[in-house]
């Protein structure tokens, strides 16, 4: 799949050893503690396939497949996938080659699509970076290979960042000197052979700040499908340049102020709405960017705030505003885990509940999201405008002017008091009709050219036009 055809996608990321087993067990344990195997795999993803469609996700990230280091190290075991050795095998704890390609097949004969994260920067040793014996890599089986041994020191010096390593003294990442080209080569028929082994629609790509850039043109085009890269970092006149070497980013530049601005009721609103207009000006194309809230890496949002109001703002602001929305498995059952690992829950002890608040929401949000890209062929390049701000509220408008969204997000919290916001600026004219889509609620635009909008208990409201809203609204069709 295309850029362009992954922009109006909605991705549900999973981390394969935790998201579902092959005997389908809701009962076996899991401590994240343990940094352990828990039994999640492959087929067992095919098996909850339906729980994933039903919240409205057309794709899936999974963690990598490669086989890893095989020890039960002072770190734990490899179960998240990021600690590599042998780059042709796949990790035979989540099941065979031909588990994997019966997984995306799966996907596609639904109408989805797989998208798997890859690592360049790094393989994975067990012991410490002076005592690496390179044998056990495959291909990549001497030091020549590699950058000699430097942990990483200083992460505003990017040579440091690039050349040094990642991980500690019990689990090494040694680092590929990606700059040779006997590296690169291996690299790229790697990925062109990967994608095309396991018919692969879009790759998520590890640690990307940790290569030079100039590597990444040519891993994208062997791998021929859109990348999106990990760049860890919030400033995005340090993350948007990786956007003029891959498709798309993570968009770690929103993350910070959208998480700052909703976990709680004096959160700041100012900054959420300068980021989205310095990632609009910083990045090539902030409609490919990768929006998030939670991941492996980041505490949960549920563990700064257990406010369902809040976590709803936060799913809305991610779906309705410019990238590509993804969703954590383990968000919709608000799941609550702090630092890695203890976001790293298994989501089969939630029971798959298809009742659990958010799972509703979120496929609601998936649904008018997609009523708007279908009633609105310049939505989904459109870019996300925030008209309105006081210091509990944001206003931002997507697409074609005279069919644009308009997303109301409050960061009042559940016991926020009910009022109504005479909200100016949406673009619509005086009299126009339109849909609350959450509550299906006609409004008419007021003659001050004003939307009425009744806020209540924290929640977000979004606006479409009624003439677009029948298939979700009922009370629209005429
Ligand atoms: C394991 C244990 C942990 C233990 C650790 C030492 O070892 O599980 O409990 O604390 C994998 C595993 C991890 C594992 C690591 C290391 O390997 O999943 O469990 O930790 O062995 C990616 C993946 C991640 C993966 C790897 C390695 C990379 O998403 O799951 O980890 O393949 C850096 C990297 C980034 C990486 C992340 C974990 O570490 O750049 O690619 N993620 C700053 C730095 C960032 C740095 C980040 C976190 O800290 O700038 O580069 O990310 O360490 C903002 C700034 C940011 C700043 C943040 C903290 O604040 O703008 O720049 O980020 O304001
Ligand atoms: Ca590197």
């Amino acid at each position: 799949l295309t850029a362009a055809q992954w922009r109006s996608q909605s991705i549900y990321f999973l981390m394969t050893d935790r998201f579902g087993r092959t005997d389908n067990s809701v009962t076996a344990s899991c401590n994240t503690n343990d940094r352990v195997y828990c039994g999640g795999s492959w087929q067992g993803i095919i098996n909850h396939l339906d729980y994933i469609q039903g919240m409205g996700f057309t794709a899936i990230w999974i963690t990598p497949v490669t086989e890893q280091l095989p020890q039960d190290t002072g770190d734990g075991e490899a179960y998240h996938g990021y600690w590599q050795q042998e780059i042709y095998n796949v990790n035979t704890n989540y099941g065979t080659a031909a588990d994997l390609q019966a997984l995306s097949k799966a996907l596609h004969s639904r109408g989805m699509y797989l998208m798997v994260d890859v690592v360049a920067n790094h393989m994975g040793y067990a012991g410490a970076g002076n005592t690496v014996d390179y044998s056990v890599f495959q291909p990549f089986s001497s030091s020549s290979y590699f950058h000699p041994y430097c942990l990483i020191s200083d992460y505003s010096n990017q040579t440091n960042v690039e050349d040094c390593w990642l991980g500690d003294t019990t689990v090494s990442l040694p680092d590929l000197d990606t700059t040779q080209s006997s590296v690169q080569t291996i690299w790229y028929d790697w990925v062109h052979s990967l994608v095309s082994n396991y018919s692969i629609d879009g790759l998520r790509i590890d640690t990307v700040k940790h290569v030079q850039k100039s590597f990444w043109p040519g891993y994208q085009s062997a791998a021929g499908v859109y990348c999106v890269g990990e760049v860890f970092s919030g400033d995005p006149a340090y993350t948007c340049p990786y956007q003029n070497y891959l498709d798309g980013v993570l968009n770690y530049p929103i993350y910070y102020p959208l998480l700052n601005a909703f976990k709680s009721s004096s959160g700041s609103i100012s900054s959420l709405s300068s980021m989205i207009n310095s990632v609009a000006s910083d990045c090539a194309d902030p409609t490919l960017l990768g929006n998030f809230i939670e991941n492996h890496d980041n505490p949960r949002f549920a563990s700064y705030t257990g406010d369902y109001s809040q976590a709803k703002n936060v799913i809305s602001f991610i779906f309705l505003s410019d990238g590509i929305p993804i969703v954590y498995a383990g968000q919709e059952q608000h799941y609550s885990g702090g630092n890695d690992p203890a976001n790293r829950e298994a989501t089969w002890l939630s029971g798959y509940s298809t009742n659990a608040q958010l799972y509703q929401f979120i496929s609601s949000t998936n649904k008018l999201r997609s009523l708007a890209i279908s009633k609105d062929t310049g939505y989904i390049t459109a870019k996300n405008n925030a008209f309105y701000t006081d210091s509990n509220t944001i206003a931002m408008k997507k697409g074609s002017a005279g069919s644009q969204v308009v997303t109301v997000l409050s960061n009042r919290g559940a016991s926020g008091s009910s009022y109504t916001l005479s909200l100016g600026g949406s673009g619509y004219a005086a009299g126009t009709k339109l849909v609350e889509m959450y509550t299906c609620t006609a409004v008419t635009v007021d003659s001050s050219g004003n939307i009425p909008v009744s806020m209540t208990s924290g929640l977000p409201r979004v606006f479409m036009l009624a003439t677009s809203a029948c298939s979700l609204c009922s009370s629209a069709c005429s």
